[in-house]
Order: C-alpha cells, then structure tokens, then sequence
C-alpha cells in the first residue's frame, strides 16, 4: 500500500511539470465564456482534471490543472469514466459508474467540477464482466443519454431528462453478443441525420455493419449495412470511430488500420454513398501499444466537418483535418503529456470543458 501511495505520488510530481498557462488562468477565473474549439480534458487516478484548452486552427493552449474531482480514474477497480452533456449547462461534464453500479455525475461549473452527485436509482451497471457503458444523445435532446452493452446481446438505455436519468430499461434483446474481445465494436452516431443517434456495429472478419436506428426511446431492428472490409482488432491495432468527416450532417464510419491509413465509408443516411481510403495519417487507435495510442473525433476548425486527433504514447497530439473527402496531412497541434492507457494512471476525454 505504501508502495502505491508512492508510486502515485511520483505520478503526480512527473505530471505538474506541464507547463502552466497563466492566460488561460486568467480568463478561467474572469469567467470567460465558453470557447468554441473542444478541449482536451485528462482525468488522473488522483483524480486530477487536467486540460488542454482548444485554440483557434486545430491547436490547443499548455495543459493547466484545472482542480480536483471527488472521483479518480481507476482502471485497476474496474470504474468507468465517461464525458457528455449530462447536465444543462451547455459544457461537457464528467460521469463514472463504479463497480457497485452507481452512477455519479460530476458538474463542470466552468472553472471547476462540483462534488459528484450519485444517482443510483434503478442502475445496474456492470463494468467487471465486460459490459461496456456509452454515452451519446439517443433522444436528440442536446442531454447526452447513457446505454449500456450487454456481452449477452442485451442493450439498455437510461434517457437523461433535464440531468436527472432514468432507470436503465432493455430495449434490444436476442442480438448476437457483443463480443468486444472478439472482434466486435460498437458504438454510437447519427448515420440517418436525423438527430438522434443509433447504434452501429463492425464486425467480423469481413467487416459486416449494422445499424439500429434510434427511435428516440429505443431502437429499430437492425439493419445490415456491411460488408465493408473494416476491422476491429485491439491487440492488433485496428480501430474503429464514427463522425461525421463529410459534413453532410450524417454519421460516417471510420476504419484506423494498423499501417496508420483511415478509410471512411461516407453515410448517405440509409447506407454507404462511397468507401475509401482518406490518407497515410500515421495515427493509431492503439489504446494497448506502449502507454497507449489513442484517436479522437472533433472538429477543431468549426467547419461543419469532424477530422481527427491522435494523442500518442508521449503526450504528443496531432490534428488530421477533414477536407470532406480525405484527410490533410496531420499537424501536431500540441504537447500535453496526456495518455489514455486503459490500465494507465490517465484518461483523456474530448469535450467543450470551459
Ligand atoms: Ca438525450
Ligand atoms: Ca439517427
Ligand atoms: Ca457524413
Ligand atoms: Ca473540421
């Protein structure tokens, strides 16, 4: 126990050397209002928020310590953290569930996140035997909505109603099971445009995609979209994301090889208008190679289009922006000393934080 203690303190000495920007000190305690570029935001198993504020041109500002959470990044304990709109305050918040299943939801007022609120009424959440939870705005309403993976092919969804959720309810049952160690992904975007997301799957070895439409409190049957020739494989490095990198207001599917190149199939919203490779961009979905590889989906330039952000291994990240039919050679937007390694001391989230 000593030893860890230690060892976390060493962690934590390593991490406040990041250099400090006074600016963004000084315009977090004016209140400034909030930025339109996404953040980078690095919860810490001290539970330390840090953040890399979003600058204009896909850059971000030097990571600041923003304050203390009442909860902490733990990978060892099983504990799931996630980012979204879970509160109406027009910033990203913080949530965890814990591996007793509560759930606790932490509000960002700004310049720092509230003590974390448990709203444990009705939820089983389940992260110790591999039901993974996800975060995504189901109904449309702006509130990010919370759905839970069952391996047994189950899926349940908690509607967020004005930051209050709703006890979890299985709306999809009998799927085939969601095998994430297997070669499954699943995950959430609009591939209709219609303001709600759905529910899209990748698997298989030739690619095979579904899609389950959102009904807004629940969702359709799915319906098969493959086969794409995409491929989800953790160990081996092939990712998989979901964005929209055309603009056209629907939810593509993104496929990161393990050779580094992105192929996009671009969404016509009810299946694939064009498939195909949008550039070498050397970035890695990689979340287990050294002390982790990780890819992220925003629009940094706010022009309607989501490219890509890779933070490395080393804190490093590069921005590959979307021109809508490829992306641009990468740009290393910044040095943040941010990692997101599954079992690491750090878990980096996306998000409009300030
Ligand atoms: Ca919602
Ligand atoms: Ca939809
Ligand atoms: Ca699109
Ligand atoms: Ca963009």
């Amino acid at each position: 126990m000593a030893g860890d203690v230690k060892c976390q303190t060493a962690r934590a000495k390593a991490f406040r050397r990041a250099p400090l920007s006074s600016a963004l000190a000084l315009a977090v305690a004016l209140g400034a209002p909030a930025a339109a570029q996404p953040d980078l935001l690095c919860l810490t198993d001290l539970g330390q928020v840090w953040i890399a504020p979003g600058e204009t041109n896909g850059l971000f500002g030097a990571s600041t310590l923003l304050g203390d959470t009442s909860f902490a990044h733990d990978a060892s304990n099983h504990q799931q953290a996630l980012a979204g709109s879970f509160l109406p305050n027009g910033r990203t918040d913080l949530a965890m569930v814990d591996r007793g299943g509560q759930l606790l939801v932490a509000e960002n007022l700004g310049d720092a996140f509230a003590e974390a609120v448990a709203q444990s009424d009705g939820f089983d959440f389940d992260t110790l035997n591999g039901d993974v939870v996800l975060a995504g705005d189901v109904d449309g309403d702006g509130l990010t909505d919370l759905i839970q993976i069952r391996t047994s092919g189950d899926v349940e969804l908690a509607l967020n109603r004005d930051g209050l959720f709703e006890a979890l309810r299985v709306v999809l049952s009998g799927q085939a099971p969601f095998d994430f160690g297997g070669g499954s992904w699943v995950g959430l975007g609009d591939h209709d445009g219609d303001g709600r997301e759905d529910l899209l799957r990748v698997s298989g070895p030739e690619g095979r995609i579904q899609w389950w439409r959102s009904t807004g409190d629940g969702f359709e049957p799915a319906r098969e979209m493959g086969p794409s020739g995409f491929r989800f494989d953790l160990l081996a490095g092939w990712g998989i994301r979901t964005g929209d990198f055309s603009g056209n207001g629907k939810a593509d599917v993104l496929c990161l090889t393990e050779f580094g190149e992105a192929w996009v199939m671009v969404s016509n919203g009810a299946g694939w208008e064009s498939h195909g490779n949008w550039g070498a961009l050397g970035f890695h979905d990689a979340p287990l190679k050294g002390r982790g590889w990780t890819v992220f989906v925003a629009d940094m330039d706010g022009d309607g289009r989501d490219d890509l952000l890779c933070l490395t291994e080393f804190g490093d990240v590069w921005w590959a922006r979307s021109t809508g039919s490829a992306f641009a050679p990468p740009v290393r937007a910044a040095w943040t000393g941010f990692q997101s390694h599954p079992a690491g001391p750090f878990q980096t989230f996306v998000g409009r934080f300030r």
